[in-house]
């Protein structure tokens, strides 16, 4: 992956500073515009605060575009790890993933264990979405998956959990099975976004290990490099502080952002 266009992530970082700037200003100054109706008036009502949430919610809730069939790119590039090689994925991919079982753990009342028959089973979606990788290319594709929030559902989220983490068969660093996993994380809000799917179908056709069978993440919303491939284990987690170089994934803990949002 190459470095980083400068620009990147800049203009959010300031926009978001100067939104939380401009809010504690209107908050902050609730008491000085007291005598001024009008303001007051707005600032306070429930129309307002409304609105100042609509807007920091919106952005995050909002469905990212979708395409036509016509628009699929007809190649779709495989980027970062296209072959995980490790011995315990070469044992699944070889017997074409029969014996998978995704895991659903951590700050769960329910650990789950699902095949893939439990996963076409559940609630899904299908989706044509483009997908931006930061190196600066673009492809078209349509995912068929689960849908990750009815599954988290299924496996009862203890209240303290705020993150949910992916844990992927490929490794980095280290004898093949005993190397540093490829991770990422995302919060609930995210999780619970109707486009956040579990996808185990790229184009029509059951997901090609380039594309990380037997199961990779789409959360639409954010950078090619949000989307894990490979899955192996989800958990939900209080905090990501204490995993790895606790930055929350593979890719932010080497400076990327963490959330790369689009
Ligand atoms: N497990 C895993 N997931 C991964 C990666 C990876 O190397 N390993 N690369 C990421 C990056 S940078 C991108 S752009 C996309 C590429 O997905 P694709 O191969 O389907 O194009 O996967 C992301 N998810
Ligand atoms: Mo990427």
């Amino acid at each position: 992956m190459s470095k980083k266009p400068a620009s990147l992530g800049l203009d959010r970082r300031f926009v978001t500073r100067a939104m939380a700037a401009a809010g504690a200003a209107v908050l902050a100054g609730c008491e000085r515009v007291a005598e001024q109706p009008a303001i007051r008036g707005f600032v306070q009502s429930a129309e307002g605060l409304n609105l100042r949430l609509q807007r920091l919610l919106q952005n995050r809730t909002a469905l990212a575009q979708e395409f036509t069939p016509a628009d699929i790119s007809p190649v779709f590039k495989a980027n970062g790890e296209t072959y995980p090689s490790t011995p315990e994925y070469e044992h699944l991919a070889n017997r074409d993933f029969a014996e998978y079982r995704l895991e659903i753990g951590g700050l769960v009342e329910r650990p789950l264990s699902l095949s893939l028959a439990d996963l076409r089973a559940a609630p899904a979606r299908s989706q044509i979405t483009r997908h931006d990788c930061v190196e600066g290319w673009s492809c078209i594709g349509q995912w068929k998956g689960a849908r990750l929030g009815p599954l988290l559902q299924r496996a009862g989220l203890k209240p303290q959990a705020r993150y949910v983490v992916f844990w992927c068969f490929d490794e980095w660093d280290g004898p093949p099975g005993r190397g540093q996993p490829y991770y990422e994380s995302i919060d609930l809000i995210d999780a619970f976004h109707p486009q956040t799917i579990l996808a185990y179908e790229m184009n029509g056709e059951v997901l090609p290990i380039a594309h990380g069978a037997p199961l990779r993440l789409r959360v639409e919303r954010q950078l090619g490099y949000k989307m894990a491939k490979y899955i192996r284990r989800i958990e939900a987690v209080e905090s990501f502080a204490h995993i790895a170089d606790g930055r929350g994934g593979y890719w932010p803990d080497r400076g990327y952002e963490w959330y790369a949002g689009i």
